[in-house]
This record gives structure tokens, sequence and C-alpha cells, in this order.
């Protein structure tokens, strides 16, 4: 059904100090208990379960400077992902890394960038999510360092996550593509312009043009000159009636099938690179349904059909 198979490694990421509600360091484990394994395998795929990176917990740490807490810890997590996801790239694996908070991106799109400038090629990136993670230490209004890891993919900041696997900025502008946005923050607007970043897709294009136009937009922008492209998915993405269990809901989401329908196109096209789902937050959830959501969305994105 899921034509052709992938060998897909599986990276648990139960990294909560980006954010400042707590809980979606059990996201990984709600979305293992919601049968992601048993549901990739079902369409074809092997999956290889590399169980969780280890992570610092909060109370054992001093947060650090307030205008982007727990950095250095946050820099410490993000630099394993980055390992393990060149590491299952170079054994020809899918990485699916699975978080916690969306700081772990800083990471894994490093680990996909890493691998691929060892090939001379560069990746495209699809940030899927109601924020724009757009924000540096001096712009961010919360000092929540989820806010900031596309500004560190980019290379605007913090240096600490920009310089993963020693190198920076680990994607372009013009194959960076925003997707679902809803909630920017007004100084996070200029760091968009300042990146250069042109290709984003608000909720009101969605509304407007439908997400089948816009997402064979993006996935050209992505895909122009790319190897190919990681997604990055913020279940935040989805309307809160779908996905109650993020940390910070936003109404006016994607709906339950734009969602699907998203993810659909992504498997038809074929050049995801790598894959990643971040923010689900098992302790407001409702019996576990945004992690079963989020399986039936990696399902969809690694092939699923209906018919
Ligand atoms: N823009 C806000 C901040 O920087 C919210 C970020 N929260 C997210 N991002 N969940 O995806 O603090
Ligand atoms: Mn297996
Ligand atoms: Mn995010
Ligand atoms: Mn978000």
């Amino acid at each position: 059904q899921a034509l052709p198979p992938r060998k897909i490694k599986l990276i648990g990421v139960p990294l909560d100090m980006g954010a400042s509600r707590r809980g979606v360091d059990m996201g990984p484990s709600a979305v293992r208990v919601a049968g992601l394994e048993a549901r990739l395998e079902a369409l074809g795929h092997q999956v290889t379960d590399g169980g969780n990176i280890s992570v610092a917990i909060a109370e054992t740490k001093h947060s650090g400077e307030q205008n982007a807490r727990y950095l250095q810890e946050i820099t410490e997590t993000c630099t394993k992902a980055a390992g393990m996801v060149t590491k299952a790239l170079e054994q020809g694996m899918t990485p699916l890394v699975i978080g916690g908070d969306h700081s772990v991106a800083a990471g894994s799109v490093s680990g996909v960038a890493e691998y691929y400038r060892h090939q001379n090629q560069r990746i495209g990136l699809l940030w899927i999510d109601a924020h724009g993670d757009m924000n540096t230490p001096e712009t961010s209004p919360s000092g929540n360092v989820h806010g900031m890891p596309l500004a560190a993919l980019l290379g605007l900041g913090p240096e600490s996550l920009a310089n993963i696997c020693g190198w920076s900025p680990k994607v372009l502008p013009e194959n960076t593509v925003l997707i679902g946005v809803r909630d920017i923050d007004a100084t996070e607007k200029e760091n968009i312009k300042r990146a250069g970043v042109t290709e984003v897709y608000t909720m009101r294009d969605i509304d407007e043009r439908g997400m089948r136009t816009v997402m064979e937009e993006a996935l050209r922008a992505a895909g122009r000159g790319t190897a190919g492209y990681h997604v990055s998915l913020d279940m935040d993405w989805i309307d809160p009636e779908d996905a109650p269990g993020v940390g910070t809901p936003v109404r006016g989401g994607a709906t339950y099938r734009e969602a699907h329908l998203a993810m659909e196109i992504i498997a038809d096209h074929g050049r995801m690179v790598s894959f990643e789902l971040v923010e689900v937050n098992p302790v407001i959830d409702e019996h576990n349904r945004t992690a079963d959501l989020a399986v039936e969305l990696i399902c969809s994105a690694f092939g699923k059909k209906i018919l």
C-alpha cells in the first residue's frame, strides 16, 4: 500500500525545557502507545525504534539566561539528536523524530543537513505550525526556546543552536516554507523578513486557495535545487478541536481532513527525506486522541492511502 517501503529509524526526544507548559516530554511515549511502529509496519515499512535520547530533567538544572531558558541543556540534547539523525541516514534509514517540544528541530534538521552536506547537497524544510518559531533571544516575548528553532536553522540565532554540527545556516530561506501559521509575534515578523523567508502560507492562504494549491507550491519551493526536504510538524498546527493535547493551542487551525490531505500530498511527491512530529502534550490531552491523530498523520505522510 505504501510504496516504496522504507527503513524507518524512530528517535524519541523527551524534551520539554523549551516550553513553559510542562508535559511534552511524555509525547514520545504517548505516540508509541498509540501504535506508531505497528501501524507503520502494516504499511510495509520496516521500523527500528532507537528509543529515547536521554534528556536532562528541568528540575535538576538552572534555567540560565531568562531570554532563552535552558539553552545549554537544549543545545546538548539537540546535538545528540543531530548525531542520531545523521547516523540513521548513513545507514540508509529515514529518520522519524518524535518530540518533545519544537526546539528539538534545531538538532534534527541540523543532522539531516549535515548528512547531505557531505554529498554536496542541501535540503529544504517544511515548517508546519501555528507559529513561526522565528524568535531570537532578543525578540522572544517568552524566553521559550521552542519559539526559536527556525531562526536558529536559518542562522539568526541563538548561536549555540545555530552552530550545531559546527556550521550555519542549515537551510536557505528560499527552500524554507512556513505552512499554516496564525500566531506570529510582532518582533518575530521582522525576523522572517530579515531572514528572507518569503514562502509563508498562513491559514488565510489555506482558507482562500485550498490545501492542495498551497501544498503544491510549498513542495515546489522546498524541493527546488535540494536533495529533498525535512518535514517538521508541530501538532498545534491542527485545530484544537482535533488536537487538544498541545502546549500552545491556537484557534483556527487545519481541520482533520486538511491535515491528512497535506500529508498525503507529501507522500505522493516522494521527496521527503526525514520527518518529525512535536509538541504532543499528554497531560492536557483527552484519552490520547492527539497522539492517535499524530500516528494517523505520520501514516499518511508515509504513504497510507484510503483506497
Ligand atoms: N511565538 C511564541 C514564543 O516565541 C510561541 C511559540 N510557541 C510554539 N511554537 N508553540 O510553535 O514564545
Ligand atoms: Mn520493528
Ligand atoms: Mn513550533
Ligand atoms: Mn506551534
